[in-house]
């Protein structure tokens, strides 16, 4: 489907460094080494509720990665998926009493929109799984090949005993695996399965639902395996940085792996799975089910959206944080101070701020510093140090092009 339109992303003088990224299935920070094409694959939004602050700091985590690897000198495939089929989207669909693919629609505009006002660059691949059910139930196909898979009334399943690799990712204990994988859209106690860690890849059709004619007869994707087919159709495995919140790490990134390991005989299905932190709302992480969110379609009609990135952009991407409406008054002075500072005639030297940002953001996106090492610029040419006449330019390029922060 259309993906959105992108930012313009100025070039900035010399080259960066590769960045060096915290690798969850390595469990260290690991240096980047894409080839001349850097490959990534972002899991996208399940459209059933606007785009939450959560989510836009989980986008924006892999939109600094890419910003970083062009300004490496790599050119960036980036693929992203929308779940516009699956339980909560059906549910929600159902209790509203409206037509599910309406829904899923107007979501995917709105965070469309929302992506746009805080300058993500767009995927090349904007994938909605309705649109490739054919490709993932051709995965699901070379799977049962394969022997990893069985059937329970109708329904196909993917037998963990057949993933060699099962745990490689999260590298959680099998007692954590099951209380994850319950609270996660798994069915660990669900009868008859061979082992309660084995997940759907197949929903027979059930009365009232979507369903698609397949080898194993009429229904739907199950969630894992719809990014492992968009994620092996547009990147190929062995791609460079598997993404998403760290609420994906499993089981959803975890059983992906294995599924595409299994489905090809190769590993890593993704070099690198990188995980942003959850961010929070009232002492517990912002989610759709929970209702405790802060809009972006709201947000950024109260404040400028370049404030709002701002905001996010003053945690780093991993932690796990919780919004107050202070964060939101800091990032408005922040964006105001910076304007101030880069209409003025010169400013203390921009060649050697755009090293220092490079450096931060290349050092596992570092930002809290980058927008500090930004901050003691703008301060110093507010306070009367002007002598570098091509800084406040420079100083521009560089929060627009690795930040993305138009000012
Ligand atoms: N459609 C699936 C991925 S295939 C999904 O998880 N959709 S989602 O709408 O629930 O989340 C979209 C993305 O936002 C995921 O990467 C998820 O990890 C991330 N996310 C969800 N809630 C938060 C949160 N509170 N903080 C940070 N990131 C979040
Ligand atoms: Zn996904």
């Amino acid at each position: 489907m259309r993906s959105w339109s992108a930012p313009k992303v100025p070039r900035l003088p010399g080259k960066a460094r590769a960045p060096r990224l915290y690798d969850t299935g390595a469990r260290e920070l690991r240096q980047t080494e894409p080839g001349s094409t850097a490959r990534m694959y972002v899991c996208g939004i399940t459209p059933y509720d606007a785009t939450h602050l959560g989510h836009a700091n989980t986008y924006l985590a892999f939109d600094l990665l890419n910003r970083a690897w062009r300004d490496a000198g790599h050119d960036v495939h980036y693929t992203q998926n929308a779940t516009d089929v699956d339980d909560p989207l059906l549910e929600r669909a159902e209790q509203t009493g409206v037509d599910w693919q309406g829904l899923a629609a107007e979501q995917i505009e709105l965070f469309r929109t929302d992506m746009e006002a805080l300058r993500i660059l767009p995927p090349r691949e904007y994938v909605g799984v309705t649109e490739v059910v054919g490709d993932v139930a051709a995965l699901i196909e070379r799977l049962r090949e394969k022997g990893a898979t069985y059937e329970l009334d109708g329904d196909v399943y993917f037998n963990v005993a057949a993933a060699p690799k099962f745990g490689a990712v999260s590298g959680y204990s099998e007692e954590e695996m099951l209380a994850l994988f319950g609270e996660r859209g798994g069915d660990p106690e669900r009868p008859g399965k061979q082992h309660p860690l084995d997940w759907l890849l197949w929903r027979a059709e059930r009365p009232g639902e979507p369903a698609w004619d397949s080898a194993f007869g009429r229904g739907r994707p199950g969630w894992h395996v719809e990014c492992t087919a968009i994620a092996l159709a547009n990147l190929g495995s062995g791609f460079d940085v598997a993404g998403g919140g760290s609420d994906l790490i499993f089981p959803h990134h975890e059983m992906g792996a294995c599924e595409g390991h299994v489905a090809t005989g190769e590993w890593p299905f993704a070099k690198a799975y990188v995980h942003a932190g959850m961010v929070a709302l009232d002492g517990e992480k912002m989610s759709k089910s929970k209702g405790n969110l802060i809009f972006v379609s709201k947000l950024r009609q109260e404040i400028d959206p370049m404030a709002v990135r701002l905001a996010l952009l003053a945690h780093h991407y991993r932690d796990d944080w919780e919004w107050t409406p202070g964060q939101r008054d800091a990032a408005e002075a922040r964006l105001a101070r910076w304007r101030q500072a880069t209409a003025l005639p010169g400013g203390p030297d921009g060649v050697a701020l755009l090293a220092l940002v490079r450096d931060r953001v290349s050092d596992d996106l570092d930002t809290p510093w980058a927008l500090a090492a930004v901050d003691a610029w703008a301060e110093a040419a507010l306070a009367g140090d002007t002598s570098d006449p091509d800084a406040p330019a420079l100083v521009r390029a560089t929060v627009d092009a690795l930040l993305g922060v138009e000012l």
